[in-house]
Formats: structure tokens, C-alpha cells, sequence
């Protein structure tokens, strides 16, 4: 189980997508909290650990005033603001490295991210040796599919820990876990690690 290099990639745990933030994803704070007992049992499993943060600035269309919550979205993780932060129910002890996404643009998936000495993260995977990804985070039918699918795009083994994702939409996240299932990823729950 451990004779593969994996990663675990923790999508935009950040404030303003838990309760009492601007684009609250219902479970979030619950999933803050998992993530972080699972990363307390088990992140010696991982060979790096990523969180992704979406960090709008200007993000173009990206905001509305009067949001579809499909494509548009009302101002969230604004750079600087406390929405933007991790939720503090996730320890951010056990993270290796940061991505930030979005700043003039609507980005879901933490591959557009870049760390701060402006790696992308297939390029700090690659250096890294990374031969799997497990990823885990907010919202499923967003952020964490579309990372999920550049993930597998790039050949990488991917997995979904079922019990530390929360979505926007149910629907609209079963159907995205339907489709990842059916582009070969794994989907399976932290308490089976
Ligand atoms: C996200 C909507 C808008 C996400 C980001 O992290 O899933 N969703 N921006
Ligand atoms: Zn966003």
C-alpha cells in the first residue's frame, strides 16, 4: 500500500465555502474536521500533502450580483479577506504546500493553481515524484471533479475519499461522482485506508 508515491490534494477547505461564509456549501466545517482526523491517522501514507485555495482578485464573470450558483457565484475567497482563509478546523500543520487559483479568473480545478515560487501543480507532483493522487475537499460537483479530471488526464490514479467531500448540489455531485467513476477514478471512503 505504500510502495506508491501518493499525494493527498485538499480542495478549497476555505471559510467562505463552509457555514456563515458568503458561498456556504452545506457539511463543510464537517468535512474540515474529518479531513483533519484522517490527516492525523494517516498522512504518514502520503509522500506530500497539497491544499488548493481559490484566490479571486478581479475573477471577470466569475462574480455576479444576481448568481446562477452554476457558473456564476457571489464574491467568495476574495485574496486577503478572512473568507479566503482555511477553515480553522483543518489543521494546517500537516500541509506541505499551497496552490492558489482563480486571481483574474474563474478557476476550478487546483491543476490551474501555481505555488508561491510559481510551480503548477503537475509540475510540483512531477518533482515530487508523485505517482497517485488522492483528493478530498469542497465542492465535489466543482472544484474537487474538475481537479479529479485533469488529475486522471494527466495519468495519475485517482481517488476520491467519498466521506471528506461535500457539494454544492446532490445532484449535480452524484452525477459528477458518476462521471469521474466512469473516466477511472476510485471512489472509496477514508475509513477504508
Ligand atoms: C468553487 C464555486 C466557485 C469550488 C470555486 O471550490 O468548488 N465553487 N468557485
Ligand atoms: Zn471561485
Amino acid at each position: 500500500m505504500n510502495d506508491i508515491r501518493r499525494a493527498l490534494l485538499i480542495v478549497d477547505v476555505q471559510n467562505d465555502f463552509c457555514e456563515g461564509g458568503s458561498l456556504e456549501v452545506k457539511h463543510g466545517e464537517e468535512v474540515a474536521h474529518r479531513i483533519t482526523e484522517y490527516l492525523r491517522r494517516l498522512s504518514n501514507k502520503y509522500d506530500l500533502v497539497v491544499a488548493s485555495k481559490d484566490n479571486h482578485r478581479r475573477p471577470a464573470d466569475h462574480f455576479s450580483a444576481h448568481p446562477d450558483f452554476r457558473g456564476t457565484w457571489p464574491p467568495h475567497c476574495v485574496a486577503g479577506t478572512a473568507g479566503s482563509e482555511f477553515h480553522p478546523a483543518l489543521d494546517i500543520s500537516f500541509i506541505d504546500q499551497i496552490v492558489l487559483k482563480g486571481e483574474y479568473r474563474g478557476a476550478y480545478s487546483a491543476f490551474d493553481g501555481r505555488t508561491q515560487t510559481n510551480e503548477s501543480l503537475l509540475e510540483l507532483l512531477e518533482s515530487k515524484e508523485i505517482e497517485a493522487v488522492d483528493i478530498c475537499g469542497i465542492a465535489t460537483d466543482y472544484c474537487v471533479s474538475q481537479s479529479a479530471v485533469d488529475s486522471l488526464d494527466y495519468g495519475f490514479p485517482t481517488r476520491i475519499l467519498l466521506d471528506l467531500v461535500t457539494g454544492v448540489s446532490e445532484e449535480r455531485s452524484l452525477d459528477a461522482l458518476e462521471d469521474l467513476q466512469n473516466r477511472g477514478a476510485d471512489l472509496d471512503y477514508s475509513t477504508n485506508q
